[in-house]
């Protein structure tokens, strides 16, 4: 496995947002900026920590929901909200994440965001509104990471999958209620979820990095192998992507923004709340996923 350096990347004077790595693969916070003006550079130092570190924390931000959409088109094209679940928030761009809606599910399994899709979102930026007095943390999982740490053999096999993705596990039950209408997204109603396929191993469209590409939330088999071998080869994935020195995790406070790339992680909230928890959701828009050298994305 290549290990990095733990030193800052950049920002060592108070001219620009400082990255502080939270370990040696996964995680950085940001300090000294403010998301609401971000200067040309600011977004290059920001974007550049994020293909590095994958996933960043900012605290002490004062976001609403327009400043949040604001942010978005500050680091690229925002989505609708959410392709299935109806926009629920104040702009079409968020989706809100509450606990006390009757239609809330929890994200307590794995996954990638909305990799269901053809073209699923590139990067996440989450904001905390409403927390429980004590948990709700998030974790992310560094996918390539995962991928370098695998023994090589593994790594052979794996770069040859193609795996389906199937968004009925977690939203086919939301639109049968909804009288199969969901969302508009790219500017069409949703009415099924058909699965998709994309390759085991994603190569980042950006730094040319291999990770894994597959999540207990929505990838269903892999393509071409029997089912006890699709279930085997992806329990021991999933395994491998989650072990602890793979994560970060983070504890959210009042005025807290994640932002996140989803083409190298994976996340998981913590349902060990009561209390309301409200989130607010962006989310980039992304590309077809590829895979290495004669495994490209369906
Ligand atoms: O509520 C959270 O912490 C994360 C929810 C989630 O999966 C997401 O925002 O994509
Ligand atoms: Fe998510």
């Amino acid at each position: 496995m290549t290990i990095t350096t733990d030193k800052p990347t950049t920002g060592t004077t108070n001219l620009g947002p400082r990255i502080e790595p939270l370990g040696p693969c996964i995680g950085a916070r940001v300090r000294a900026v403010d998301l609401r003006q971000l200067t040309d550079s600011d977004v290059a130092v920001v974007h550049e920590a994020l293909l590095r570190h994958k996933v960043l924390f900012f605290s002490g931000q004062e976001l609403t929901d327009d400043d949040q959409v604001a942010l978005g088109n500050r680091l690229g094209d925002l989505t609708a909200g959410h392709p299935v679940a109806k926009s629920n928030g104040s702009r079409a761009e968020i989706y809100n994440i509450d606990s006390t809606d009757p239609e809330f599910s929890f994200s307590d399994v794995w996954h990638t965001d909305v990799t269901f899709v053809q073209r699923p979102p590139a990067g996440s930026i989450l904001r905390a509104v409403t927390l429980p007095p004590t948990g709700g943390d998030t974790q992310w999982a560094d996918s390539q990471a995962a991928y370098r740490s695998l023994a090589e053999p593994v790594q052979h096999l794996v770069d040859q999958l193609t795996a389906v993705h199937d968004g009925n596990r977690e939203w086919g039950a939301y639109l049968r209620r909804h009288e199969n209408r969901g969302n508009v997204w790219d500017g069409v109603e949703v009415t099924s979820i058909p699965p998709v396929e994309h390759p085991v191993v994603r190569v980042h469209p950006e730094t040319g990095e291999k990770g894994l590409f597959v999540q207990p939330g929505f990838t269903s088999h892999i393509v071409g192998v029997s089912d006890a071998e699709s279930r085997a080869i992806l329990d021991l994935l999933y395994a491998h992507l989650t072990k602890p020195e793979h994560l970060v995790r983070h504890r959210w406070s009042p005025g807290d923004v994640g932002i996140w790339d989803n083409r190298s992680t994976a996340h998981y909230a913590n349902r060990d709340y009561t209390a309301p928890r409200v989130m607010r959701r962006v989310t980039l828009r992304g590309d077809v996923p590829q895979g290495p050298a004669g495994v490209p994305g369906r």
